[in-house]
């Protein structure tokens, strides 16, 4: 199965290659004209992406939910950092894209009416990013909110920082990504039944070839907000580059039930049915419960490197994460004070708030340990190596494929255009073209039909033999599939 699956990989790359090279010799040749001309290279260029793209396989993993459900919680537990800006209060603005690299930089990038600085950033760390972004006066996000209540036209931010993410670098406990695979974690906008739509438009271009994350919230009491949720979600596992199995959903907050809530296991039941119903989905999928904010403490309380933070000069960041995971995180201490009588003894003593004078390595990752598996982190990391084990290859071949058709699909579109303009003239060389594009188009459909239907990897191992990995920054480098025409 898994020699199946990486020729997979191997023909999707290949075939997009000889696209991109076909339309290099109709390039060479002139048959298009001077405005045909640009519009072809143009779609050699974002052939030129995603080709490369493919050689440089990224699992991406991308942040879905209603608002306020946990995802940026979620999403700086699984960085090992407070990147992501996080508010009971206000909601997150804007879409964030993290990379990891053993760099740190900061991008923004062009969208409509903007009023901020787009381009390149400069910032020396991981606290001047989210000054950048997070900043009451002049953060991106606050100067976003302003300039959207004057004008509505202005779209959301667009954000790309690179920095070092914990599965990455050996701070994950239970998992740890191949290291020919690059890893990104993509922060969305949460969704509500009114703003779905539009937040939908904008994010929808971030979901192409990522593993969606969706995230639901334990203490949502309005309907309305789950099944806009959801009717989006449908959409993009709908649409052509996506695969029904490229998801994970979590119901978030689970340490909020009270003791007279209906038992987690029936909650969890009766939403899987629903989820299934909705998205008419084979089979009733597993939804993993989740106490993302217990699992954000502990894990930055570590940090992203095997080597902990209070090891490596920062005790302070420690400590003040384990304060935090004593104060916020209420239900799981005690939780976890009746499971673990050591945990308990060595809590009471308030040994964890001499970090600094006394070596706690081992202490911290037995409670590393313990937290991992209240808040269910465990399960998580479970679910995604098992999903990059078996769907790997339609994770990453199918958006790639969906973006040659939708490269093509364009294409053809402005050739049919110059030739309704052109009716008069010599039109056979474009109408060749056209027709051969259209031919590309429908195989391109067919390859992505075979991948959803085939498409499985069974040894993750295999993929980094078989592809070579190239580091790239994001100075300079454009994004894929023309995602900064928002
Ligand atoms: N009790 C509890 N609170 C949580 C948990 N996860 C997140 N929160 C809190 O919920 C609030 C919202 O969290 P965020 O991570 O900002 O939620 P979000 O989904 O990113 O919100 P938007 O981006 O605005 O849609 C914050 O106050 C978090 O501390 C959890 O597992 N348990
Ligand atoms: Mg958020």
């Amino acid at each position: 199965m898994a020699e199946k699956s990486l020729k997979l990989v191997a023909k999707a790359a290949a075939a997009i290659g000889s696209i991109k090279n076909e339309l290099t010799k109709a390039s060479a040749k002139g048959a298009v004209g001077l405005y045909g001309k640009t519009e072809l290279q143009k779609a050699i260029a974002k052939l030129e992406l995603i080709h490369s793209d493919l050689q440089t396989p990224c699992l991406r993993l991308a942040f879905v939910g209603t608002i306020s459900s946990g995802k940026s919680t979620l999403l700086n537990a699984l960085a090992g950092q407070e990147v992501a800006p996080t508010e009971a209060g206000e909601k997150s603005a804007g879409v964030l894209r993290i990379r990891n690299s053993e760099n740190i930089g900061m991008r923004v990038l062009k969208t409509e009416n903007m009023a901020w600085k787009s381009g390149a950033y400069k910032v020396g760390s991981v606290d001047e990013i989210y000054d950048k972004l997070r900043n009451p006066e002049k953060g991106i996000m606050a100067v976003y909110r302003r300039a959207v209540k004057e004008n509505s036209k202005v779209k959301s931010p667009i954000i790309e920082v690179e920095l070092p993410l914990a599965p990455k670098n050996g701070g994950t406990l239970n998992f740890k990504m191949p290291p020919n695979i690059d890893l990104e974690l993509i922060d969305l906008p949460g969704l509500d039944a009114k703003t779905a739509r539009a937040n939908m438009d904008v994010i929808k271009n971030q979901l192409a070839g990522a593993l969606l994350l969706v995230v639901l919230n334990y203490s949502e009491t309005d309907n309305n907000k789950r099944d806009a949720l959801l009717a989006e979600v449908k959409n993009t596992l709908d649409s052509a580059g996506h695969n029904k199995d490229a998801v994970i959903f979590i119901l978030n907050r689970v340490d909020r039930r009270g003791a007279n809530d209906y038992p987690l296991e029936k909650v969890l039941a009766k939403l899987s049915r629903e989820v299934k119903e909705k998205l008419e989905l084979r089979k009733t999928p597993k939804i993993i419960p989740m106490s993302a904010l217990a699992l954000y403490h502990l894990q930055t309380a570590w940090g992203t490197e095997k080597k902990p933070l209070f090891e490596r000069g920062e005790a302070e960041t420690t400590q003040k994460h384990l304060q935090d995971f004593d104060e916020d995180c209420a239900v799981t201490v005690a939780k976890m004070k009746q499971k673990y009588e050591s945990f308990r003894d060595w809590w009471q003593k308030e040994e964890w708030q001499n970090i600094k004078s006394r070596g706690h390595k081992k202490d911290i990752s037995q409670l590393l340990e313990w937290v991992y598996e209240e808040s269910n982190g465990k399960i998580f990391w479970q679910t995604v190596q098992e999903k990059l084990d078996g769907k790997a290859a339609a994770v990453m071949v199918n958006p790639a494929l969906a973006g040659t058709i939708n490269t093509l699909e364009e294409f053809s579109q402005k050739l049919a255009s110059i030739l309704e303009k052109r009716k008069q003239g010599s039109v056979t060389e474009i109408q060749k073209l056209k027709e051969r594009v259209d031919t590309l188009i429908a195989e391109t459909k067919a390859k992505l039909q075979k991948v959803n239907n085939t498409g499985t990897f069974s040894d993750s191992k295999q993929i980094k033999q078989h592809l070579s990995h190239k580091g790239r920054g994001i100075k300079g480098k454009e994004n894929k599939y023309g995602r900064q025409s928002v």
